[in-house]
């Protein structure tokens, strides 16, 4: 079942990225109709205008209704259906997390619009609401950026990675950061066991498959204690063993 993502912006070549990697393997294997749209092909004035001044006063351009509306009736479906979502990337919106990575990965079609300047009028996504389409706002952190298109190849990716048969060790998938356990990753180490005086911990060498994974287990819970207590804090009662309380 491929899954279909419109991307629209008037910065179409920032999104060239996704023609390489995992996101380009997917691609050519079919497993992801990806198309990025140039939002002026949905203007009608000579000089292909996009923005306008914001009413109310103020700094900055605010992204036309009009142009933005007949975009997205082209590539939304007619009737509102809830496998077809539309993605607004803003520094406004909900964080894009994991769990709506997963979320979006599970949609059969996502429409991004990708605002730039002061954003996109809010009348836009007030209407596609208003009609029933599943809307997302989201921003990818608490930082700001000058548009949607970086936000956008981050959703796709986070998105892209989780297909069937993208990536191809299933257990690398659950196994990682933010994933089922909720913790951050482990520190991991190759080959040579001992460089510039460092050693790999001795664990590690040792073939004791238990051992080593308490240790992961344990660097794990210790270095998500450190860099963010918000996730300890987020973990349900019953994620943590008798053994992980000592750490
Ligand atoms: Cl989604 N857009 C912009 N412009 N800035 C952001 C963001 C999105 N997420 C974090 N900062």
């Amino acid at each position: 079942p491929e899954v279909r993502i419109d991307v629209v912006t008037i910065f179409p070549d920032y999104l060239a990225a996704l023609d390489l990697s995992l996101v380009g393997k997917a691609r050519r294997a079919g497993l992801l109709d990806l198309r990025v749209h140039d939002l002026r092909d949905w203007t009608t004035d000579r000089h292909r205008t996009v923005d306008d001044t914001p009413f109310g006063g103020g700094a900055g351009m605010v992204m036309r209704p009009d142009v933005w509306g007949r975009a997205l009736d082209d590539l939304l479906p007619t009737a509102p259906d809830p496998a077809v979502r539309l993605v607004v990337p803003t520094p406004s919106g909900r964080v894009f997390t994991q769990r709506g990575a997963e979320e979006l990965a599970s949609a059969e079609h996502l429409v991004v619009a990708c605002g730039r300047y002061e954003g996109i009028d809010a009348r836009v996504v007030e209407r596609y609401r208003a009609e029933g389409h599943p809307v997302d706002e989201l921003s990818i952190g608490d930082y700001v950026l000058n548009g949607g298109e970086v936000a956008a190849l981050v959703m796709v990716e986070a998105v892209g990675r989780l297909l069937p048969g993208v990536v191809g060790n299933p257990q690398s998938l659950v196994e990682e950061s933010h994933g089922a356990a909720g913790l951050l990753e482990y520190p991991v180490y190759t080959k040579p066991p001992s460089w510039q005086g460092l050693e790999v911990p001795d664990v590690l060498l040792s073939g004791h498959h238990a051992r080593i994974e308490r240790w992961r287990r344990d660097r794990a819970l210790e270095r998500t204690a450190r860099r963010r207590p918000d996730l300890v804090d987020a973990l349900d009662a019953e994620a943590l063993d008798a053994r992980d309380r000592e750490v």
